[in-house]
Order: structure tokens, then C-alpha cells, then sequence
């Protein structure tokens, strides 16, 4: 490589010097014509390195061809390691740059020097150059404006080096560089955006070094695609699956170089039990059932604040449940109390608030437990799950007027919490009951009731349960209170256990989706929480990160402004909002 990469190198300084004889600057025929036969006898077999004695002593024929007269008019001492002529300098083994240059030099080689750096504004006191070649020295590092002050450089060579770190901004301000050579040097990576100040670049050469095909190299794959420039092969000397592939052809990289992190958005000062979201003109809502503050209390995202602000709050006592229903354009909050009955509110445009639509005849519900919204066929429906020993979940159906009891479906079983299910064209109901196995209820059009369908066996204590997809799959989240939560999924006409995950104080196992990645989050009473993400491989939840909430009621989506939330709901702390971040692991 170091052969191949000093001929491309003297190659393109050839093309540098015949521009040069063709903007007329220098003589004639004669000197060129020995200059060819001179490199091509002098090129080595393909294999045999080229000593650097030769390869200085063609630099200098070509120096001295193109500049007959060696002895400028104006009296300037040639360092001791250079070889000066009136436009070119080439110095061999210097340990420094030479500090006093003439005006009008236009090319400066250092070859086999000693230093470690390109540091910043080293060459600005030759700002005529045209033509640098830093060959075969021991640069580790190339500075942020390494090249600054040299507004015409058109030909940059730092070959075969050791050059391991280029800053970003190395190359800013170049941008009459045609050809840019990084040839054989031992770089795994290149910072973001490199070459962006290149405008003119013709060529670029950057074999011979180990690049890693990562997320690191993910923005060079993408400008290889937008370049106008001719580069050379770069080939990915790892990550292991990408080992001996070229990142010019590479249209993806292993990885799609995107993780993501739940961070804190925002606290608020309320104890909770659940959190429900609406929109309504554009505005996104949540509804906190503050059983503490004996509210459900409104929270409207304030766009310009970026975060949520307190909009109403629906009085009552003991509410344990606020859920929204949009019917035709009209929002209303179901509010679940244990005391005193429940009631449907209604927001008024008018007053900018909810008031009160009808109340609730709950003569056979004793303690809701949680309440679900729903529509089949184009009808509106909500349930509530009674927890009460002798209480009976009960079905409500919307008739225009108002929401009224219609069919009473379970007795006696202390339902803890209650999952609509639409699957295969079929309604479902799942309740999760404290003294038996979930119970499978199904939609039966003709009779225009939900009837007993059989029940996710061996399932006892399931104190809830959510139903969530991941592409075409159907699954289940049972929630444990203590031993093991359960991930379930549809398969020939039953639900099969896939995974259990560890409760420890769990009330609530609930599955979300963010920008396409499948989550779980899990509460717990004695420990952290934990939020699994969906393998798409393995296929199965493992675990993403773990934060802490105390006694975690519930945990509810929320998105807006496209951005994502989940709010957590607690049962003795503040109601907690993460917000669900994107990380390019290119940057
Ligand atoms: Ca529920």
C-alpha cells in the first residue's frame, strides 16, 4: 500500500507541475520530457518499495526541471535538511517547519521529519502554497485548523503516517483542495462532516488505514453517496461482521446507529392512580385520577412552555378513575369514585371547562377498580370493573342522550381490571379478577352481548392485563402482583405464555410502542421499575433501564408535538412525565 499510495501521490504532484507548465510559469519541453522518462524508469516493479532516497531524488528532478534557475534574486538561506528552489521547498528529516519562507514558494514537501502534530495555522506563513506533501513523517494527530491561511491549496498529501486522530474541523477553509490524500496511516474513524468545506475536492485517497465500519462511519457512507469527487476504496477492517467490505458499496450498516433513553421531563405535585389523553382542536391532554387530591385533574401541553399545565380540575371525592371518551367531536371524562357514586363530565366550549353531564346508575357497582372505553361497530361503550366481593363489573352504552347500564357481566370475583380486544374481527373482553383466572368474554352480534368465551388458564392472580400487537402478533401483558408477570401470545385460537418477567410489588405491566421500538414497563412496589424493549431477533422483551418510582400505579403514552411521553403514575410520590429521547450513535 505504501508503494501504490506514493505513486497516486507522485502521480498527482505530476499533474500539479504540468498545470504548472501549462499556466506557463516554467520552461520548456526539454526538462519535461526527461522528467517523464526519468519517473518511468525510475517507477519500481509492483511489490518493491520505493526508498525514500528515490523517491526524494524524482521529487527533486522534478523540482529542479521545473525550476531552472535554483538561485532566486532575493537572498534567502535554504535550511540545512531542505532543498530550495524559487517556487519549491523539499525538506528531509527536519523536526520542525522551516519559519522564514519566501513569498512566492508554491509547493513545501516534509518528508521523514519527526514531529507529532499538525497543529493549528502551521503552514499560514506560506500562505502562496499551492502544493503540500507531508509524507511519511510521524503524524499522530491532525489539529482543528491544521491548514488555515492557505487559501490555494489545491494538493494535500499526509501519507504514511501514523495519523490516528483528525478533529473535525482539520480541513475547514480549504476550498480550492482538488486532491486530498490520507493514504496509509492508521485511522479507525473520521469525525462527522470532515470534508465539508472541501467544495472543489477532485480526489480523495484514504486506503491503506483500518477503518471500522460502526455507527462512527455511518455520515461517510452517506457522503460517499453525495460526493462529486473520485474516491478510493475504503475498506472496513472491522466491526466483525463488516470485516473486509468495502464502505463505498455499503448502502446500511449493521446497526441502524439509533438508541433511545427515557429522561425526566417533568414532576408533577400529584399522588395518582392512572392517566388517561385526548385531544381535542389540535391540544393534547391528560386527565390524572388524584384519589389524594380528590380530583381528576386536566392538564393541557402548553406549546410555547414545552411541557404540561394544570387547564381544569374536575372535583370529587375518592376518585379512582378518569376516562375520556370523544363522541363526535365532544369530549367527556367518566369519572370513577368509590364513594358517592360515579358521574360522566363534559368539556363546554364555552366556559373552557368541564361541567357536569349525567351521573352514573351504579346500583350493582360497588368499587370501581378501572374503567375502559370502546366502540363496536360504530356504538360507544365503557365498562367498570368492580372489585368489590359482592360487586358486578357492569357494561354502559352510549344512546345519544347519555351513557346507560346494559348488560351486568360478572359476579362475585373482586375484577381488579378490565382489556377490550379486537382481533381477528372479533370483539373481546378480558377481565382480570383477584379470585380466578382472567375471564375471555366475546361480542356476540346476534345476541348484541358480550357472552363467556373460557379463560387464559393457569393465569391465577393476574391483578391486570393489556393487549398490545407487535406487527401482525397478537399478545397479552398479565401483571403480578408477586412470582411472575406474563407476556402472552395469540397462537391458534389461544393465548400462549412466551415470557415471564419478575414482579416484585407489580400493579401494572403496560406495553407501548415509541418510533417503532415495543416496550414494557413494569411497576414495583420494592425495587425499581423496569422498562423492557422488544428483541426483534430473540423475540422477546429484555431488559432497556431501570428508573424509580414510588408505588407505580400505571404508566401512560402520551404523544405530542412529535414528541413522546410516558407519565407514571404514583400512588405516594409526584406523578412523574419521561420523555422518550432519540440518540444518533453517528454524531
Ligand atoms: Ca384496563
Amino acid at each position: 500500500m505504501a508503494v501504490d499510495g506514493m505513486l497516486r501521490s507522485g502521480l498527482a504532484v505530476q499533474h500539479f507541475m504540468l498545470q504548472r507548465v501549462k499556466g506557463r510559469r516554467f520552461l520548456g519541453d526539454t526538462c519535461a520530457l526527461q522528467y517523464t522518462h526519468t519517473y518511468t524508469h525510475e517507477r519500481p516493479a509492483p511489490g518493491i518499495e520505493m526508498s525514500v532516497t528515490k523517491r526524494f531524488s524524482i521529487l527533486s528532478l522534478m523540482i529542479l526541471c521545473l525550476s531552472p534557475v535554483v538561485y532566486p534574486k532575493r537572498i534567502f538561506r535554504c535550511p540545512s535538511a531542505c532543498s530550495c528552489s524559487k517556487e519549491s521547498i523539499i525538506c528531509v528529516g527536519s523536526s520542525s517547519v522551516p519559519r522564514i519562507i519566501p513569498n512566492d514558494i508554491n509547493s513545501l514537501s516534509i518528508v521523514n521529519g519527526t514531529f507529532s502534530e499538525i497543529k493549528e495555522a502551521m503552514f499560514s506563513h506560506v500562505p502562496s502554497l499551492q502544493l503540500l506533501l507531508l509524507n511519511s513523517n510521524s503524524f499522530t494527530t491532525i489539529r482543528d485548523d491544521a491548514f488555515s491561511g492557505l487559501p490555494h491549496l489545491e494538493y494535500l498529501f499526509i501519507e504514511s503516517n501514523k495519523i490516528e486522530t483528525t478533529s473535525r474541523y482539520a480541513f475547514r477553509g480549504l476550498r480550492d483542495l482538488t486532491h486530498l490524500s490520507l493514504a496509509n496511516n492508521n485511522m479507525k474513524a473520521l469525525p462527522r462532516d470532515l470534508f465539508m468545506d472541501l467544495d472543489s475536492l477532485i480526489e480523495l485517497d484514504l486506503r491503506g488505514n483500518a477503518f471500522e465500519c460502526d455507527c462512527r462511519a455511518k455520515w461517510l457512507m452517506t457522503w460517499l453517496r453525495s460526493t462529486n469527487a473520485t474516491v478510493s476504496d475504503i475498506m472496513c477492517a472491522g466491526p466483525e461482521d463488516m470485516k473486509g467490505k468495502r464502505l463505498n458499496d455499503l448502502r446500511s450498516l449493521a446497526s441502524d446507529c439509533i438508541s433511545t433513553d427515557f429522561v425526566l421531563h417533568q414532576s408533577v405535585g400529584v399522588q395518582s392512580l392512572s392517566v388517561d389523553t385526548f385531544s381535542y382542536k389540535n391540544d393534547v391532554f391528560v386527565a390524572i385520577a388524584s384519589p389524594s387530591s380528590g380530583s381528576c385533574m386536566i392538564m393541557q401541553w402548553d406549546h410555547i412552555e414545552m411541557n404540561f399545565r394544570t387547564y381544569d380540575n374536575i372535583t370529587g371525592q375518592s376518585i379512582v378513575g378518569c376516562k375520556s371518551v370523544t363522541i363526535e367531536s365532544h369530549v367527556f371524562v367518566i369519572v370513577a369514585q368509590l364513594f358517592g357514586g360515579s358521574r360522566i363530565y363534559k368539556f363546554d366550549e364555552d366556559q373552557n371547562k368541564f361541567s357536569k353531564f349525567q351521573d352514573i346508575e351504579v346500583a350493582k357497582v360497588s368499587k370501581p377498580n378501572d374503567i375502559e372505553a370502546f366502540q363496536i361497530a360504530k356504538e360507544w361503550f365503557f365498562v367498570i370493573a368492580d372489585s368489590a366481593k359482592a360487586g358486578m363489573t357492569t357494561l354502559y352504552k352510549w344512546n345519544e342522550q347519555g351513557f346507560y347500564s346494559y348488560q351486568s357481566l360478572h359476579e362475585w370475583f373482586r375484577d381488579t381490571d378490565a382489556e377490550f380486544v379486537s382481533m381477528e374481527g372479533k370483539a373481546r373482553l378480558i377481565l382480570a379478577s383477584r379470585s380466578q383466572s382472567p375471564i375471555i368474554y366475546q361480542w356476540n352480534k346476534g345476541a348484541q352481548k358480550f357472552l363467556p368465551q373460557g379463560e387464559i388458564p393457569n393465569m391465577e392472580d393476574a391483578v391486570a392485563v393489556r393487549a398490545f400487537r407487535i406487527k401482525e402478533d397478537h399478545f397479552l401483558a398479565l401483571t403480578r402482583y408477586i412470582g411472575d408477570s406474563k407476556v402472552l401470545k395469540w397462537t391458534a385460537k389461544e393465548f400462549v405464555e412466551v415470557q415471564a418477567l419478575p414482579s416484585r410489588g407489580s400493579m401494572s405491566l403496560q406495553p407501548f410502542t415509541f418510533k417503532e421500538r415495543h416496550y414494557l414497563a413494569l411497576g414495583s412496589d420494592y425495587t425499581f421499575s423496569r422498562m423492557y424493549l422488544w428483541d426483534e431477533e430473540a423475540k422477546e422483551f429484555s431488559l432497556f433501564k431501570e428508573v424509580y418510582i414510588h408505588a407505580p400505579r400505571s404508566f401512560t403514552v402520551v404523544s405530542t408535538d412529535r414528541r413522546d411521553f410516558i407519565f407514571a403514575s404514583s400512588f405516594k410520590g409526584n406523578t412523574q412525565i419521561y420523555e422518550h429521547i432519540i440518540i444518533d450513535l453517528s454524531l
